[in-house]
């Protein structure tokens, strides 16, 4: 598995218009329409996400599972390497950034919620988070093309439930902060288990009211932050049923 790992993050680096590894992609105008109350809002295009969620076949495109699985690494702990950060490219002019990274926006990583003893790394460039509250300025990058190993102690087994929630944020005020968005690790979530923390209660339920009768739910939105649990792209009493079924479990 390793050595799989070490070839793709190669690859990746040789090429990093058609990266193996997934990213998420930063950008604003999540609906690519101008004159709707997302234009200047950040957003992550999530489309990547989860595209490498089966364990049995790390190389084809999935999307699987709704988390991704950790791997043994040398440090007798359990790792993966995906996903890590980009920008929308050129190509998406509407949705794309616009001016200079750091000189027009900063966009900010910041992580609000981890699982404890958990981590994201890419020390090479002095980024450790494992705390809430912690954060990192994608916009300084020599490269905008970042990826990200997450990390979690060897007592969960590589098979306990692992989550991260960031928010990216314009330190230049450019653009308005995203929504929260989550990655989570070692075990599919609860169904409902939208704010995640292992359990189902109201900060769940508020969540739901959030994306409530929403009708775009895709890969590329998450479904909605998973709130679209039967991925049939609408929010609604299907979904609610879902959630119901493991409340206070
Ligand atoms: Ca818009
Ligand atoms: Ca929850
Ligand atoms: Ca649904």
């Amino acid at each position: 598995m390793k050595t799989i790992m070490i070839i793709l993050t190669l690859m990746c680096g040789i090429c990093t218009a058609a990266c193996s590894l997934d990213h998420f992609l930063i950008g604003h105008n999540q609906d690519g329409i101008t004159g709707t109350a997302d234009d200047n809002q950040l957003f992550v295009d999530c489309t990547q996400k989860y595209r490498h969620s089966d364990p049995d076949n790390q190389t084809t495109d999935t999307w699987k599972n709704w988390y991704y699985p950790l791997y043994p690494n040398m440090y007798g702990s359990y790792s993966v390497g995906e996903p890590g950060f980009d920008v929308i490219a050129s190509s998406d002019p509407d949705r794309k950034l616009s001016g200079t990274a750091n000189v027009d926006y900063r966009i900010i990583v910041k992580c609000v919620a981890i699982t404890s003893g958990f981590s994201a790394r890419k020390t090479t460039l002095g980024i450790l988070i494992d705390e809430a509250g912690e954060s990192f300025n994608h916009s300084a990058l020599a490269d905008s093309h970042l990826h990200i190993e997450y990390r979690a102690p060897a007592s969960t087994g590589g098979t306990q439930l692992q989550w991260i929630t960031f928010i990216v944020y314009d330190e230049l005020e450019t653009y308005e902060p995203s929504e929260p968005f989550s990655i989570v690790f070692g075990t599919d979530p609860l169904a409902g288990d939208l704010v995640i923390d292992g359990k189902v209660d109201l900060n769940d339920v508020a969540e739901l009211s959030y994306y409530w009768l929403e009708e775009n739910g895709s890969i590329a939105n998450d479904f909605y932050e998973r709130a679209d649990a039967n991925k049939d792209s609408k929010v609604n009493f299907m979904d609610f049923a879902l959630m119901a079924e493991n409340y206070f479990q």
